[in-house]
């Protein structure tokens, strides 16, 4: 499968995240690129692309502070990652703050995705690879690529970054397919966890589609967003489609959530297919708890292939280090079945 990847994607290397009350190992480190080259190779440098198609969908107060986050974070003094700690649950609102710790919380919403030196640098260069993919399924030269983007993008918002997400890879993406009248776009999101930044982006849009398949926010991150009557509003109303799962969801229950998810977006009209891709539906992923195996990987690409549409696949999470490449080549092997 073609592929773009970066080098600079590897300059994110935050060291720890706060997780259940307790400090631990970033689980989102640049080794996970090691164990996707391991099985993949290193596919191509992306295209520098510039701000335009990020600037399309993010905010630019938003991206002038991500720009500048750890370097106002050193010059408070501080050392190592930049995390918030203060967020405003109520009443978010555009407010004139000099302090880093008070734009960290306005501009993020948790404190497991610090901000290190690289992760402007690794964010923008995850969102070329995105663009970078989308040219040759634009021009017909491929009917579909793969962004090795790293750090992973859906849970970020138009002027929010959180769950290991700074920039929306896959909603960069979609915005920019139907800006070049590819569309009507649907995103299919298959990480584990509930796309909730790509959700808030297209929510009122009526010319994008976002399917999810994730863990039930009940009990799993990012708990405010995925439920099932989150369903799109004004003239997107109903092009919001969320299937939340149990825990321990095995194929069966998966394969008919998808089948399901693949049947609303045809209904829907989609000619160009953009998937948020994550590994974290593995059975041993660390932080998830399904129950797919690798060759159910395989099972969820070949499916995706049927639905017969052009398509960009974007990497989200996964985090079982030395499975992530088996799971992410098996699931590439599924598409191009
Ligand atoms: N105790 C992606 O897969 N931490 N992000 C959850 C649960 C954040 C996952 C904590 C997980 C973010 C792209
Ligand atoms: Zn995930």
């Amino acid at each position: 499968m073609l592929t773009f990847y970066s080098d600079h994607q590897s300059a994110h290397a935050p060291l720890r995240e706060l997780n259940n009350g307790e400090w631990m190992d970033f689980a989102e480190s640049p080794a996970r690129l090691a164990s996707i080259h391991a099985s993949i190779g290193t596919g191509e440098a992306p295209r520098d692309h510039g701000m335009a198609p990020i600037e399309a969908v993010h905010d630019s107060e938003y991206l002038s502070f991500l720009k500048a986050a750890h370097d106002e974070w050193l010059a408070a003094g501080r050392e190592g990652d930049a995390i918030g700690y203060a967020f405003p649950v109520c009443g978010r609102r555009r407010l004139s703050l000099d302090r880093i710790d008070a734009k960290l919380g306005a501009f993020g919403f948790d404190a497991a995705s610090p901000i290190s030196s690289g992760t402007w640098q690794a964010a923008y260069w995850g969102a070329q690879s995105a663009m970078s993919a989308l040219e040759p399924v634009a021009t017909g030269r491929a009917r579909h690529a793969f962004a090795l983007c790293r750090p992973p993008g859906h849970h970020s918002g138009r002027d929010y970054y959180g769950g290991y997400c700074y920039l929306n890879n896959a909603a960069i993406v979609a915005r920019a397919a139907v800006d070049r009248g590819l569309g009507p776009v649907a995103i299919l999101d298959v990480d584990y966890h509930h796309g909730n930044g790509t959700q808030d982006i297209f929510y009122k849009d009526a010319d994008v589609f976002f399917a999810s398949i994730h863990a039930d926010p009940a009990s799993d991150y990012p708990y405010f967003w995925g439920h099932g009557d989150e369903t799109g509003e004004g003239a997107g109303e109903g092009t919001t489609f969320n299937q939340p799962l149990p825990r321990g969801t095995t194929w069966e229950t998966y394969e008919a959530a998808l089948d399901r998810a693949l049947e609303a977006i045809a209904k829907f009209g989609a000619r160009f297919l953009v998937v948020s891709y994550g590994a974290d539906t593995f059975e041993q992923d660390p932080i998830s708890h399904f129950s797919l195996t690798t060759p159910d990987m395989e099972r969820i690409g070949a499916r995706i292939a049927q639905a017969d549409l052009p398509a960009v696949i974007v990497m989200e999470g996964g985090y079982r280090i030395d499975a992530l490449g088996h799971n992410v080549a098996a699931f590439l092997a599924g598409i191009e079945s």
